[in-house]
């Protein structure tokens, strides 16, 4: 997989607002919120997106899900919502996996 700016981030070569670590992931802030908080949770493992995920990443997508909960917890937001957008077509323009979690605003639905 080539580099990203979020690989770059993972090895400190660019700066981040990095709000959670631990082995397997990491979170930070969205360098353009679309909400009062916007961060994103990607796997240090390069996977693409999750149609690039396999059998074998069943734990580490779980783990995701838990970061994603735990530091919604952290930031204060009891209401939240969770996107990725997988290729392209669905506005994908960083290809390193990510979980954007928005909060701390009225969001509306359908998404566009
Ligand atoms: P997506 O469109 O789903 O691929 O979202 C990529 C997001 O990544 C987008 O909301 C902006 C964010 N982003 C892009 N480059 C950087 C960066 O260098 N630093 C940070 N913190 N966020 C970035």
């Amino acid at each position: 997989m080539p580099e990203t700016v979020f690989s770059k981030i993972i090895k400190r070569e660019i700066p981040a607002a990095i709000i959670y670590e631990d082995d397997l992931a990491l979170a930070f802030r969205d360098v353009n919120p679309q909400a009062p908080v916007h961060f994103l949770v990607i796997p240090k493992k390069p996977l693409i997106n999750l149609a690039d995920a396999q059998d074998e990443d069943q734990a580490l997508l779980g783990h995701l899900l838990l970061v994603a909960n735990k530091v919604a917890a952290q930031e204060g937001l009891k209401g939240f919502r969770l996107v990725t957008n997988n290729g392209a077509e669905a506005g994908q323009t960083v290809f390193h996996l990510h979980i954007h979690v928005l909060g701390g605003r009225s969001l509306n639905w359908p998404p566009g």
